[in-house]
């Protein structure tokens, strides 16, 4: 096997009590056609329900009698309402669907009821999960519905075929400057995406080249649209980034300031060609004054401007903008004493709060730098009260081992998502901040930058489709554990079977803290070669103009973000944050380089002085990476070969590379400080 399947990998039930179970259900599917969104859904429990029950599903939409399913929009399916009662169904939510298993007559049924097309295609999905992981259907009552309003996916892709940060492949939207011819894969990828949830895509990479900038484009738009029908299928609705520039790049306008009168008309000609193409278009994506991409500033406005504008454009047709809060000052030096990198995005958005159209979002990173494997939370989440926010995750494995080295993300964006923002006193989460529940917010949402490529089995490691699934999980229900969306995603790619299921799962949620431990210490990160930020070099960046320093010394390390002496970025949190990130002695261990410059004898909360942490974290790193390979050599009769090897060879690769990781940060340390290991180990 080669894992092209992912958790949507349908197989046989084996035991014939279950199939007996199950066969009674789908003997009659009764359902209302309607909406293509509809069609699909039916297509897919026909598929999935098909092979796992070894039987045709037989559908019909007369004569709702007998035992069976029936699935149905509340307000086609007059009969639902008499089953399930106006009172519940009243309080359904968008997108949301009843999951209620009856019986008539002395005869099982099975009631699936959405409000709309696309609450429709989740509960199928629903059900078929719960088929795969051998759960009976006779006493189900389950009522869902997302938490967040836009739960997207940000493709990186560029026409070239290249995919930035990309690690599995190349990208299966373009190549050469144009689409692909063959758009299976696109449906297959747009599967796994409703599969958990996710309804919104943006198509190129936030980094608009000169071919991307052509998308909205005459030339370009069939293609957008053929590619966006495939996605509306499956009820996503497509985005693009576009360059800000670009009515003076292809529109010959003198100029690209979102307050003259030419560009605005410009902007709002294209939107309505686009939505021509492209009825359900979703909006914009936009990287603009960042890392040299052009927007607002070159004409003296502020991101209001620019966004509000391509905003006005998009309004008519219901659109949204989707503006990018990763705006600093890539240039910055500290010897010039310009600001602190991590205060770019507070510093920049705060000022501009309740000025921002009702429909653009502002897409703010998790945490202040970027993406890091440790990072506090940005503090923008509660710094803004009166504007729409939505979080941005990586799930690509930029800086987190580039899908060679196994890290299980979800374990890290549940620590960002239940962070207490302290905004409106305690209990503020991340999570309420972003669905737009905390400040009454009109939308809201979670994007996360994608990690498939065309590489046979979607990301590169097969293990890191837990992060997509988990992304997926995560963004429809922030509440989920980590460890319940591990044990589903392993229960789907590879079967119910305890054995296997008690050692991937393991092996994911140990393995963040364990790339964690070999790699930056403390919250310090950065610690990567520069440019393509794979592997150790410790001082990669530091004396780069790129401003990511960590400030080791013979005498110390750590960046000293504090009020007091420091750069002052503590005070962007609210108090009680401010005062623990504050306090040398409350700071938490793992962010402590982050927010202070200490030295090497300094005591962590856990008794240890940063050194010895060094050493200590970097050796038993080392081992636990090695101790991934043995835990996944106990699986070889359990796991198909195909999908055994693939994974064995990269955690070994993994295992030789964070000895690389132990040997060069713990030499540079040794040297730095001069101190030894207590223990007196080795050190290369
Ligand atoms: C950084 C990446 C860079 C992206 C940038 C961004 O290194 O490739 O363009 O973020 O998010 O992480 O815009």
């Amino acid at each position: 096997e080669s894992g092209y399947e992912a958790w949507l990998r349908y197989r046989p039930c084996e035991s014939e009590e279950l199939l007996g179970h199950y066969r009674k259900y789908f003997n009659r599917v009764w359902f209302r056609q309607g909406l293509e969104i509809m069609r699909t859904a039916m297509q897919e429990l026909s598929h999935g329900a098909g092979i796992i029950t070894r039987c045709t599903v037989r559908l019909c939409d007369e004569g709702w009698q007998g035992a069976g399913i029936a699935i149905g929009l509340i307000d086609d399916f007059s009969e639902l309402k008499d089953l399930l009662g106006n009172e519940i169904l009243g309080t359904l939510p968008e997108d949301g669907y009843l999951m209620r298993s009856i019986e008539h007559e002395g005869l099982p049924r099975l009631v699936l009821a959405a409000r709309s097309a696309n609450g429709m295609l989740y509960a199928v999905f629903h059900l078929l999960r719960l088929m795969k992981s051998v759960q009976r259907l006779d006493r189900l009552n389950i009522a869902e519905h997302p938490r967040n309003a836009l739960r997207m996916i940000n493709q990186w892709d560029n026409m070239d075929g290249s995919i930035e940060r990309g690690y599995a492949g190349r990208s299966i939207f373009y190549r050469d400057d144009e689409f692909v011819s063959d758009w299976s894969r696109i449906r297959d990828y747009a599967r796994l995406l409703a599969s958990v949830g996710i309804n919104a895509i943006s198509l190129n990479n936030v980094n608009v080249h000169e071919r991307e900038t052509l998308l909205i484009t005459d030339e370009l738009l069939p293609k957008v649209a053929q590619t966006a029908s495939i996605f509306s299928a499956y009820g996503l609705r497509t985005y693009l980034s576009i360059n800000f520039a670009s009515p003076r790049q292809i529109g010959g306008l003198p100029t690209a300031d979102p307050l003259d009168e030419g560009v605005r008309a410009w902007w709002k000609e294209r939107a309505d060609a686009i939505y021509r193409h492209i009825p359900d278009f979703g909006g914009f994506l936009v990287k603009a004054d960042s890392e040299f991409r052009p927007g607002p500033y070159t004409y003296g406005r502020n991101h209001a401007d620019g966004a509000n504008m391509l905003a006005d454009a998009l309004e008519p047709h219901g659109g949204l903008v989707i503006w990018r809060c990763f705006v600093y000052d890539c240039l910055q030096d500290w010897r010039d004493r310009k600001p602190d990198r991590a205060r770019a995005a507070y510093d920049h958005y705060t000022p501009l709060d309740g000025r921002f159209r009702e429909n653009v979002l502002l897409q703010i990173k998790n945490g202040p730098m970027d993406f890091q494997v440790r990072e506090p939370v940005s503090p923008l989440f509660g710094g803004l009260s009166k504007t729409n926010q939505m979080l941005e995750l990586q799930i690509t494995q930029e800086y987190t081992g580039q899908q060679k080295h196994l890290c299980y993300l979800p374990s890290q964006w549940k620590e960002i998502v239940d962070f207490d923002t302290f905004a409106l006193g305690e209990g503020t989460s991340v999570a309420q901040i972003v669905s737009g529940k905390a400040f009454g917010r009109r939308h809201g949402g979670v994007a996360a930058v994608s990690n498939i490529g065309d590489d046979q089995n979607w990301t590169g490691h097969l293990l890191a489709q837990a992060n997509l699934y988990g992304y997926g999980r995560l963004s429809w229900n922030m509440e989920i554990g980590e460890e319940e969306i591990a044990w589903e995603w392993t229960c789907l790619t590879f079967g119910k079977k305890e054995k296997v299921t008690d050692t991937i799962c393991c092996m994911l949620l140990d393995s963040w803290s364990i790339y964690e431990s070999y790699t930056a210490p403390l919250g310090v990160g950065w610690m990567v070669q520069p440019n393509h930020h794979y592997g150790p070099s410790v001082d990669g960046y530091e004396y780069s103009k790129w401003g990511t320093y960590h400030f080791a010394d013979c005498h110390g390390i750590g960046v000293n973000r504090t009020l007091l002496t420091g750069t002052g970025y503590s005070a962007q949190y609210p108090s009680p944050q401010f005062e623990r990130y504050e306090s040398l002695q409350d700071c938490p261990d793992e962010l402590l380089l982050f927010f202070h410059h200490v030295p090497y004898t300094h005591r962590l909360q856990s008794g240890k002085t940063v050194i010895q942490h060094i050493y200590d974290t970097h050796y038993e790193g080392a081992e636990r990476a090695e101790g991934l390979v043995e835990r996944w050599k106990t699986l070889e009769d359990d796991i198909d070969e195909g999908r055994y090897r693939q994974v064995l060879d990269r955690l070994q690769e993994q295992a030789e590379h964070a000895k690389e990781w132990r040997d060069v940060i713990n030499t540079y340390f040794l040297r730095k400080s001069g101190i030894q290991d207590i223990h007196k180990r080795p050190i290369y």
